[in-house]
């Protein structure tokens, strides 16, 4: 079956995606050539992103976390504008991503389920105050709270577990699918990854530029951009 025959019979599909998906609209990845991994920094992303980083280095963190993880100029791309329309077509359930960039709710998906957070959402981490992206921008090192608390970005850190109802929400969502569709993720973070396995149908669609521990498990492997393959689809 290709990817279109796979879509036209469904109507329950789940897409799992990852930073891939977002590398069409200019934000770097983790494990491409050009990902975050192959650029020289003191320490490597999954150190400088850990809980235990950002207690002992707060402005280290937050200089990383500036430059690298908050593209708000970035714009959703052909993968998230195809996506938003298949949810428009009743095809698509739920965009379950481990982005924290939030273009797919830009691009119009309703329905996503982001197991990291997102870097628009902060909160103090003395008294709980919400914020949005601009505190962590406007402030010149590490921001505070007016009460004198350190303000966090609302992601899921190294070392850190994921909320336990966003995994439910995405493990239903995952077993009932009627096709999953995984792109633009290298299937290397857990506990994230192992969450497809949920899926027992035989219409796992895999859309990535190189391997991942999920091949022997696609019943369709595409080593293609998922922008470019998404925006052929007939809807
Ligand atoms: P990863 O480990 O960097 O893997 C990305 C995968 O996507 C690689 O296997 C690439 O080959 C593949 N890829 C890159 N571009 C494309 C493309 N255009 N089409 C198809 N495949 C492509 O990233 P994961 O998401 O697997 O790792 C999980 C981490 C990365 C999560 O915790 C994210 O929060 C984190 N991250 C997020 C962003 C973002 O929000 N945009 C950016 C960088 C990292």
């Amino acid at each position: 079956m290709t990817l279109q025959q796979m879509i036209d019979s469904s109507d329950n599909i789940v897409f799992f995606g990852g930073a891939g998906v977002s590398t069409e609209s200019g934000i770097p990845d983790y494990r491409s050539a050009d990902g975050l991994y192959n650029q020289a920094y003191s320490h490597p992303p999954e150190v400088m992103l850990s809980r235990d980083f950002f207690r002992a280095n707060p402005s280290e963190f937050y200089r990383f976390h500036r430059d690298k993880m908050i593209h708000t100029e970035a714009k959703p791309n052909a993968a998230h504008i195809a996506l938003a329309r298949l949810e428009q077509a009743g095809k698509l359930r739920v965009v379950i991503t481990q982005n924290i960039d939030e273009l797919h709710q830009q691009a119009g998906s309703k329905s996503v389920i982001e197991l990291h957070g997102s870097v628009y959402k902060n909160y103090c981490t003395r008294c709980g105050k919400r914020f949005g992206v601009e505190a962590i921008l406007e402030a010149a090192d590490v921001p505070y709270c007016t009460c004198g608390g350190v303000i966090r970005p609302d992601v899921v850190l190294y070392q850190e577990q994921l909320d336990d109802a966003v995994v439910e929400a995405a493990e239903g969502y995952l077993s009932d699918a009627d096709m999953l569709i995984v792109a633009g993720t290298s299937l290397a973070v857990y506990p994230a990854a192992n969450l497809i396995h949920l899926y027992r149908g035989d219409k796992l669609a895999l859309i990535n530029l190189s391997e991942t521990s999920a091949d022997s498990h696609a019943d369709l492997i595409i080593r293609e951009k998922v922008g470019e393959v998404l925006q052929q689809l007939v809807l």
